[in-house]
């Protein structure tokens, strides 16, 4: 049965405050969150909208190690970036916090210390890598050494980046401590466990009985996880940053980075309503929503609603709607090799245009699947779609208005077949949408809102107003009537989407009541009302500005294969004798041609001294024919001629591999007679 909700808690992932935020964040998390609140808002709902930073965590220490800064520099610095990216991008958090701030940690520590008084926590000593030169405890991603899979070195103690395998510290070969250097040695060490195995039997039911409309992903994900076994989990850590764990005998002991994170979805709630924030986690009449990405689900579906419910004061979330991973140009998007577009960049470079990345990211939402983000694609759906199906109409609308009627919407005369039928149609959207979103589709809502514009550029294109105005200036008063109302629905419909371009749109309407009850009325703009003076909604973006962030990515593609190019080992020793068996010679080109259906092959004509000889290369993709006439190339020309596409190829030219797979010839740096050996 349908649960009836008074209010709706929504909270969407914090983010790590180690980096800037890109566009797979904004795919899939807070934009689709963002939509869904404003839907809510719109509705007239009671909802709250938590974000924040998650300051926490071995990856932060890391960095500033690296950059020789202290942790709270780095989540300063980043902290501020995110949110104002966020900010801009008019994601519409009602707190947007931060996990180093005073009410969290009070907030983390005692749900800590409640669960521990309660007796939900196993104590356990385990050995762990500990550096006595550092004097400290090593995280896995603090131990380095050989991976003992596929034997690359710098492997981490809880992944080898090289093959990909995940590993626990004790299976590296040679194991090293980040910090000093030094060997590591092992230690005994305590440390607080949330028992998930005894949490399994009512997970299983909550989640596999009672919660079968979660997505397939995460219903999936959970299935598998609760299958497997739950194990206990470790709550803490030996670190020097976080929220050190208010027990007796835990000093040098923090929460686990995944223990505290969660808990601030509430601490920024009590941050932003210090008297009135229980009603928002513990009221059973309120909903609770996460936004996450797919590889948070364990943590969400699973972790944190078995801590709520150790605490016991709590609600559980009522649905987890994650997504999974948006991929650019065809690659996993990565911040260590720089793979990705930053929200702070995008801003710099296509200042005003925030609604075309939210538009683009909402229809290419990795919904069901991972998505690619491709700049032709976000250029087509600019220029195709915004332009000129929603931006055409409403400009071509607004446009005859101001010609016609100087800017005042007309009277409605009587209606056609045409007029009604169209009317029908556009009635049925607000009902699609909402199901849709109420679903967590955002992908299909987002088009059926557009396809409320394509109902209208059908319209006025096949009414032809200034066409009819020649003959029947009554009926043309009608036409732009309607077309005024749904105008007005677009930007109703486009609100929880394109906030900034709905704004706009409402401003150009001169409309000031706006709420999601009028989306289908047509009625919202009355005869003898003034509109505002229109304005283009979007602009096309031209091929030189895309090429311009192609051609980005592939620099950055070169830079990182240059980075991590290492050339292949030496082949094994050979007699003197065996090299002195090559003859290899340098000759000059006398013509060079393409071989005829053969893509990948040059026939050369070369002076080699003594007559002319032909050799036919695979070196097309590589150079132009024209490009290597006259010029002086290497040539083995002792082995035994070889038929290519029926040419008699008497020898081979030298070429140099390149670490991208590209060749170049071996040419001479001062010219040489033909024939001429090289030795
Ligand atoms: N910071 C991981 C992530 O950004 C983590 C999410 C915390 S949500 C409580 O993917
Ligand atoms: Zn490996």
């Amino acid at each position: 049965m349908e649960k009836k909700f008074k209010r709706t808690t929504v909270t969407s992932a914090l983010p790590y405050a180690n980096g800037p935020v890109h566009i797979g964040h904004l795919a899939g998390v807070y934009v689709p969150a963002d939509i869904y609140v404003r839907y809510l808002r719109l509705k007239g709902e009671d909802v709250l909208f938590i974000g924040g930073s998650d300051e926490h965590g071995v990856p932060i220490t890391i960095r500033a190690r690296k950059e020789g800064v202290t942790p709270q520099d780095v989540v300063d610095r980043y902290h501020k970036l995110i949110k104002d990216s966020f900010e801009e991008f008019g994601i519409s958090f009602d707190v947007y916090g931060r996990t180093t701030s005073q009410v969290h940690r009070e907030t983390a520590s005692a749900f800590f210390r409640t669960l521990y008084d309660k007796g939900e926590f196993v104590e356990k000593t385990s050995m762990q890598y500990y550096d006595e030169e550092a004097h400290t405890f090593l995280a896995d991603r603090y131990i380095t050494g050989e991976c003992p899979h596929c034997h690359a070195e710098g492997a981490y103690g809880d992944q080898c980046e090289k093959c990909g395998t995940a590993l626990s510290p004790t299976e590296l070969i040679n194991p090293k401590s980040a910090i000093s250097g030094s060997k590591p040695v092992m230690r005994e060490t305590k440390h607080w466990y949330l028992p998930l195995d005894q949490h399994e039997a009512w997970l299983r039911q909550w989640i596999l009985e009672e919660h079968k409309e979660w997505r397939n992903n995460v219903y999936g994900q959970c299935k598998s996880w609760l299958d497997m076994g739950l194990q206990p989990r470790a709550v803490s850590r030996d670190l020097d940053w976080g929220i050190p764990v208010p027990v007796e005998g835990a000093e040098g002991k923090v929460l686990y980075v995944w223990f505290d994170a969660p808990i601030g979805y509430i601490s920024n709630t009590k941050e932003l309503l210090p008297d009135t924030w229980e009603k928002w986690w513990k009221d059973p009449e309120t909903r609770l929503v996460h936004f996450i990405g797919k590889d948070n689900i364990v943590f969400h579906c699973i972790v944190f609603p078995a801590m709520l419910k150790a605490e016991g004061s709590y609600i559980l979330p009522d649905n987890v709607p994650a997504n999974e991973f948006l991929n650019l140009e065809g690659d996993k998007i990565s911040t260590s090799r720089n793979w990705a577009v930053w929200l702070h960049e995008y801003l710099r470079d296509f200042p005003g245009k925030q609604d075309v990345l939210r538009y683009v990211l909402t229809a290419n939402a990795p919904e069901t699947k991972d998505n690619d983000f491709t700049w032709k694609d976000f250029q087509a759906r600019n220029n195709n779609e915004l332009v000129a199906v929603y931006g055409n109409f409403v400009n071509r609308a607004l446009q005859l208005t101001q010609k016609y009627y100087d800017g005042v919407v007309p009277v409605c005369g009587e209606l056609t077949d045409y007029d009604r039928q169209t009317l029908d149609e556009f009635k049925d959207v607000k009902g699609k949408v909402e199901e849709l979103l109420d679903a967590f589709k955002f992908r299909d809502a987002q088009k059926e809102a557009m396809n409320l514009a394509r109902i209208g550029n059908k319209y006025i294109a096949d009414c032809e107003p200034w066409k009819v105005v020649k003959t029947d200036a009554e009926r043309v008063k009608t036409i732009i009537y309607i077309s005024l109302q749904l105008t007005a629905n677009l930007a109703i419909a486009f609100e929880p989407f394109l906030p900034f371009s709905s704004r706009k749109l409402r401003g150009m309407l001169n409309m000031d009541s706006f709420d999601w009850d009028q989306l289908g009325r047509t009625d919202l703009l009355q005869p003898g009302h003034q509109l505002a003076k229109p304005e283009l909604l979007f602009e096309k973006i031209e091929d030189d500005v895309i090429e311009a962030q192609i051609q980005k990515l592939l620099d950055t593609k070169k830079a990182n294969e240059a980075a991590s190019y290492k050339a292949k080992p030496i082949r094994e020793t050979i007699a003197f004798e065996d090299f002195q068996k090559l003859d290899i010679r340098v000759g000059t080109v006398l013509e060079c041609t393409k071989v005829p259906k053969a893509d990948k092959l040059l026939c050369f004509k070369i002076d080699d001294g003594l007559e002319c000889r032909t050799i036919v290369s695979g070196i097309s993709k590589y150079y132009k024919p024209e490009e290597l006439v006259g010029k002086q190339v290497c040539f083995i020309a002792n082995l035994p001629p070889r038929k290519l596409k029926g040419i008699e190829s008497q020898g081979m030219i030298l070429s140099a591999l390149n670490y991208d797979d590209t060749l170049s010839v071996i040419t001479v740096d001062r010219e040489v007679k033909p024939g001429a050996e090289v030795c």
